[in-house]
């Protein structure tokens, strides 16, 4: 049976985020709500707390769209589960408590396959190999407010991004199980979260039957040793190392192989990108022909200064931060102290394998008081590394130019 969201469910899950809501009114009348302000037009953000989170900057309610303030990501290369960004694109998200618990939960596996199956995750922990990936899961319209000429869709700063560890099973295992059938080409994941207008496409996605056999691909229950926090997938939730958030379907319960190319709208039109190199057009124009938003592209941040912080002149200042990319391993990341003119390698932190953010650190003393621009770059096993100036497409995904962090020393 495939459960619905039903009215009843719907108040449910409504009066619970009311009873939320009531408490952050009423903690913010004693301490006035915090603002944040990401550093772009309309950029102030109210400092939330929902289940099982600390307060995160809160971009839309319902859905509810979070973001993680940068600082968290100074904290450990891990992010915590109470301040993982959350994502969702459904006004009926996320799916009610009650249609996620042990007795209601289950996950079918089905279409081009030789035995549909159904499991409970109880039933997954104890059928299947667990297994363990570090994987950055991040939204390929991370940072989309940096973005000029702006572009519709969530104005991000740069906190909808988080790398955790994830244990599972592995979709390749369950798929094996049911007998992947001749002739199938993509498998589908639906979550049980739902589109409230009918005229609303249900958040679908799709990958590749070869993909989906790799191996890598994970339905997770922890998230950290813990299980997934509710907005995070509890249950169970897709995880698809080094590619974008998009794919890792949360409140995974239906898993249906096709034998042919699966065209929703999650897939097609919506999260694509120009079918180029760069997977950028000039500014203002629309690519040609485009291709499935896929793996991540090579990224960096300062993580230890905040922009526009005060520092002391002849005092070492400590410089730290994280490199990613899509799975090929972070090789090198470069620091400048002087706006681009001179760089220097950082040291490279601990690797907890290839799909992980990598600490670096590094550090200067300015000698002068005065501004410093300090830039950050990384490149990766491949030697793909990251834009001096941004790209842009439509959609506003896959930023990646260095960033630069604006000092000034007194
Ligand atoms: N069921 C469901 N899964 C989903 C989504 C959604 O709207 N519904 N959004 C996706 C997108 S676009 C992203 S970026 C990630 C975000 O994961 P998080 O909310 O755990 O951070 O979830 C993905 N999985
Ligand atoms: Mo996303």
């Amino acid at each position: 049976m495939v459960p619905q969201v039903n009215r009843r469910d719907f108040l449910r899950q409504s009066a619970l985020f009311a009873a939320t809501a009531a408490l952050g009114a009423s903690t913010a009348s004693i301490l006035a709500e915090e603002i944040v302000e990401l550093p772009f037009e309309n950029g102030g953000r109210p400092l939330v707390s929902y289940p099982q989170k600390r307060p995160l900057i809160r971009l839309t309610t319902r859905p509810p769209q979070l973001e993680t303030p940068l600082g968290v990501f100074n904290e450990g290369v891990l992010t915590p589960n109470d301040a993982f960004f959350v994502r969702y694109h459904l006004s009926l998200s996320p799916p009610s408590a009650a249609q996620l618990g042990p007795d209601q939960f289950r996950l079918a596996i089905k279409g081009k396959v030789n035995t549909p199956l159904t499991f409970s995750v109880d039933e997954l922990k104890k059928g299947f190999e667990a297994v363990e990936v570090v994987a950055v899961n991040q939204c390929s319209g991370n940072s989309r407010g940096f973005f000029i000429p702006r572009v519709a869709g969530g104005q991000s700063g740069n906190g909808a991004m988080g790398n955790a560890r994830w244990k599972g099973v592995r979709l390749a295992d369950l798929l094996k199980r049911a007998g992947v059938a001749a002739g199938a080409k993509q498998v589908t994941f639906n979550g049980l979260d739902a589109p409230l207008l009918p005229a609303t496409a249900d958040f679908v996605k799709a990958l590749e039957l070869d993909h989906a056999l790799g191996g890598e691909v994970l339905l997770a229950y922890e998230m950290n040793g813990q299980d997934l926090p509710w907005l995070n997938g509890y249950p169970l939730r897709l995880v698809v190392p080094g590619y974008y958030g998009t794919y890792w379907v949360k409140h995974v319960h239906e898993i249906t192989v096709l034998d042919e190319n699966f065209n929703g709208y999650w897939m097609n039109p919506a999260y694509r990108i120009p079918d180029n190199e760069c997977a950028c057009v000039p500014p203002g124009t629309k690519p040609d022909k485009t291709v499935p938003i896929a793996r991540l592209n090579v990224r960096s941040f300062v993580t230890s200064v905040a922009d526009g912080a005060k520092i002391k002149v002849n005092q070492p200042v400590p410089l730290r931060g994280i490199a990613f990319d899509g799975g090929h391993g972070i090789s090198e990341v470069q620091v400048s102290t002087d706006g681009g003119k001179t760089w220097e390698k950082a040291e490279l932190g601990k690797d907890l394998g290839k799909y992980s953010f990598r600490e670096w650190t590094s550090s200067f003393t300015p000698k002068t008081t005065g501004p410093y621009a300090i830039k950050v770059k990384a490149t990766n096993v491949s030697g793909q590394t990251q834009p001096l100036e941004p790209l842009w497409n439509p959609a506003g995904y896959m930023r990646n130019l260095v960033e630069t962090v604006s000092l000034t020393a007194v």
